[in-house]
């Protein structure tokens, strides 16, 4: 095995995502894992409560080009509730759904609506991640141990963050199964709309925490201090928080930029905090927006748009701006597709991104989607904060939450 491969998770050579196009994808960094206090190879799964798991699957099969290939119920000796295991590229989803009206899902449903309950990491070694976590003060939710069942072991334990949010640390290094003990395979079932390319998207970017005021920087420290995880340069601090985000935002990341986390806090601004807004309706500290990697943003919004997916809108103001056409100069394709899709760009000295940014995906103004096309920049976005705030409170106000 290379030592590029050796960055990819098996399900991403499973997935047959190379070294470089993932490099391309996400922005990789050079990093030595010898060195490092709490080596993560990357996001091993997403894990969502539902409120209808049955539909959300088929939804993000049928319009974001997800496959499904594992799942848990009633059938499978899982009373409880239901999770539906969904993949696109190297990316993992598993949406849960309770069945029994008992079932701690059902109340976290009720309290949250649909969201993010575990950002799940794949580890080299559990037990080491766990021993350095816990010297550093976390707080250890479950205790290393092995499921095993015919397709090999797995070792797991799960670590508290913001929030009722969790990591769970997975070893898989010894499986072979479609997802952990307790799943079985299923593929059939649900199918993509015609003209959704499979997958839609390749790789997870960024996953960003929403805490509450003055908190963002004891996350940061948590990140920094329980999983070895870096400060990246790009942060929204006073001056544009008071100018007009009404937030501060810090990023962390592993040591190879695999895993990136950025933290934003609510400040006072001119109006009401969009980070408050979604504390108020989920109720606390929750993960606030996944931004999902692709290799053809375009293709990717155009099917999304066709299945009814609808994004924030970007004036076309922002595209007619002469100082903006400058600065980004020669994108891969003409600007005049993206202004009609209201894909946004932004340019630093390593190169250029485009991102767009979806509405609330549930009936709360909590989780949402970005999708993002790396061309080069491994920043966030910096020079479109100002139009995506502003599109972002345009939806604020018209919910009445600004
Ligand atoms: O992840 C980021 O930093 C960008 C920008 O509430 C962003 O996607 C930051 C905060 C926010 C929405 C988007
Ligand atoms: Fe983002």
């Amino acid at each position: 095995m290379t030592l590029a491969d050796r960055m990819l998770t098996p399900h991403e050579r499973a997935a047959r995502l190379g070294a470089d196009q993932l490099r391309q994808l996400v922005g990789l960094v050079d990093h030595d894992d010898a060195a490092d206090p709490f080596p993560v190879v990357g996001v091993d799964a997403v894990v969502f409560a539902c409120g209808n798991a049955t539909q959300s699957a088929q939804y993000f099969v049928a319009t974001w080009g997800m496959t499904l290939v594992a799942y848990a119920g009633p059938e499978t000796g899982s009373r409880d509730h239901k999770s539906f295991v969904l993949e696109a590229g190297s990316v993992r989803f598993v949406l849960e759904g309770a069945v029994d009206p008992a079932s701690p899902l059902a109340d976290h449903h009720r309290r949250h609506g649909d969201g993010v309950t575990d950002l799940a990491l794949e580890v080299l070694d559990v037990d080491r991640c766990v021993a350095h976590a816990r010297a550093h003060g976390a707080t250890v939710l479950l205790e290393p141990h092995d499921e095993a069942d015919e397709f090999g072991v797995v070792r797991v334990a799960a670590l508290a963050t913001y929030g009722s949010t969790r990591h769970t640390l997975v070893d898989r290094s010894r499986y072979d199964g479609p997802y952990r003990p307790g799943f079985v395979a299923r593929r059939s079932g649900f199918v993509s709309r015609p003209g959704v390319p499979v997958p839609l998207f390749q790789a997870l970017d960024h996953a960003v925490g929403n805490v509450e005021m003055g908190r963002m920087d004891h996350w940061v420290r948590f990140y920094n201090e329980v999983m070895g995880f870096t400060n990246m340069a790009e942060f929204v601090g006073d001056d544009i928080a008071t100018e007009y985000s009404a937030l501060m935002s810090k990023v962390v990341a592993n040591g190879n930029h695999r895993v990136k986390f950025p933290l934003n806090e609510p400040a006072v601004g001119r109006r009401r905090s969009q980070i408050d807004e979604y504390l108020q309706f989920y109720g606390e500290p929750g993960c606030q927006h996944l931004a999902l990697a692709t290799a053809d943003i375009l293709g990717a919004v155009d099917a999304l748009r066709a299945a009814g997916v609808e994004f924030l809108d970007t004036p076309d103001a922002y595209y007619d701006d002469p100082q903006l056409r400058a600065r980004i100069g020669a994108v891969r394709v003409p600007v005049d597709d993206l202004k009609r899709r209201g894909v946004l760009v932004d340019r630093d000295e390593d190169g250029y991104l485009l991102q767009i940014f979806t509405k609330p995906l549930g009936d709360r103004p909590t989780v949402f989607f970005e999708l993002i096309e790396r061309h080069g920049s491994l920043g966030f976005g910096k020079g479109n904060f100002r139009a995506l705030f502003e599109s972002i409170e345009r939806e604020q106000a018209a919910r009445g939450n600004l």
